[in-house]
């Protein structure tokens, strides 16, 4: 009887861990892309790159979306966008800076480091 039990039980974490493996291969998660939750979005730089990979930003027209970067390295790290008006100045280590994502003309959008060449990506405004 004891042993049905534990069968059983061994059974069902099997069948539910197989299903949140073929869940992950049918959506996998999408490590390039951000969007904002609970309303703001937040960037860590680390490693001379935002959030690893500098995702593509994703906020909607007419909407400010509140960011904020973290400057999580031990170099200095600044956040611009020219189209979009948004310049952190430089952020040293364990500073952080809240700003906004606000824009009124649908498109894409471009935000870098001044410091590394390689930390760029694109900031998207859709309706
Ligand atoms: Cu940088």
């Amino acid at each position: 009887m004891l042993n049905n039990v534990i069968a059983i039980i061994a059974i069902s974490f099997l069948a539910v861990g197989s299903l949140w493996g073929i869940g992950n291969l049918l959506h996998p998660p999408n490590q390039n892309k951000i969007e904002s939750s609970h309303g703001s979005i937040l960037l860590v730089a680390q490693n001379n790159a935002f959030n690893e990979t500098n995702p593509t930003i994703y906020v909607k027209e007419n909407k400010p979306t509140k960011l904020i970067i973290l400057n999580k390295d031990f170099v200095k790290h600044d956040f611009i966008s020219n189209e979009l008006g948004i310049n952190t100045a430089y952020l040293t280590t364990e500073q952080d800076f809240v700003t906004a994502v606000a824009g009124h003309k649908p498109g894409e959008y471009t935000y870098y480091c001044s410091f590394h060449p390689q930390m760029k990506g694109k900031i998207i405004i859709s309706k």
